[in-house]
């Protein structure tokens, strides 16, 4: 079945980005997702369709009018029963929520269908969020000026997860995140580069050699880039083989570090 996306934004242009081009263009192209954009401006009534008015308090900015918004999710919730998506969700895009990661990217991923909602300016009139809005998604800490890139993001993520999206069936499990660990180097031609030379391991040969490799460059990155990771990782419990690689990187990386050139 296609994953019905339901967005609703000021600027429906803007997902062209990801319907056009790449991995997520390919995959709308051939059905596996649907996109359908809602312009709140469609939903005033008024000559100026104006879908913003000053916040109540003061203060500065504007703030996003409740009524064009719940005309417009309605509308996405009629559309996406009439494509059959039984178990969808309301999503607003907004540094105020929580954190996403591959475990929400997951869960979102088991559903069939999303209505997300891409706001601007300071934001939403609070009572559509408390009456319409089921989960609130931030994309990191740090500020946007709209949720439309935020939006982007997350349907790239839950598409990458769709069945027959990436070509490679097994490029979503190897993925960083996936086994809660860094994804480990990578290197193409030549074998040579400005007097690099690409680790001899990965010219070998031997399969189970490659595989222990790049499982303890992916554990030993982690450990040194996401200690947080690696701790929750450890938590979920890691195997006899992955605890001797490590400890093996470990030991390694404390020779290296100590050797002067
Ligand atoms: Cl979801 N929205 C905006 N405006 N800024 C963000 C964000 C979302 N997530 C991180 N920064």
């Amino acid at each position: 079945m296609t994953f019905e996306f339901d967005v609703i934004t000021l600027f429906p242009e803007m997902f062209d980005c990801i319907t056009k081009y790449g991995v997520t263009g390919r995959a709308e192209k051939n059905n596996l997702y649907n996109l359908h954009t809602w312009d709140p401006r469609d939903f005033t009534k008024d000559t100026r369709r104006t879908v913003d008015d000053r916040p109540f308090g003061g203060g500065p900015g504007m703030v996003m009018l409740a009524q064009p918004l719940e005309k417009c999710v309605t509308a996405a919730k009629i559309r996406q029963e009439k494509c059959g998506v039984s178990d969808t969700r309301v999503v607003y895009l907004t540094p105020q929520g929580r954190t996403l990661d591959h475990k929400l990217v997951k869960e979102f991923s088991r559903l069939s269908g999303l209505i997300l909602i891409s706001g601007r300016y300071e934001g939403l009139d609070e009572r559509l969020i408390k009456q319409q809005v089921q989960d609130e998604v931030s994309i990191g800490d740090y500020v946007l000026s709209g949720g439309e890139l935020p939006v982007m993001v997350l349907i790239d993520c839950i598409a990458r997860q769709i069945p027959g999206v990436l070509g490679d069936p097994e490029s979503a499990s190897q993925d960083s995140f996936v086994d809660e660990l860094l994804d480990c180097p990578h290197y193409t031609r030549p074998e040579s580069y400005l007097g690099n030379v690409v680790p001899n391991v990965l010219l070998s040969g031997d399969h189970d050699k490659i595989r222990r490799w790049r499982l303890q460059q992916s554990l030993g990155r982690t450990w040194l880039r996401r200690p947080d990771l690696l701790k929750s990782k450890i938590e979920q419990g890691i195997t006899i083989e992955e605890k001797e690689l490590l400890e093996e990187f470990k030991i390694a990386y404390g020779a290296n570090k100590n050797k002067v050139n």
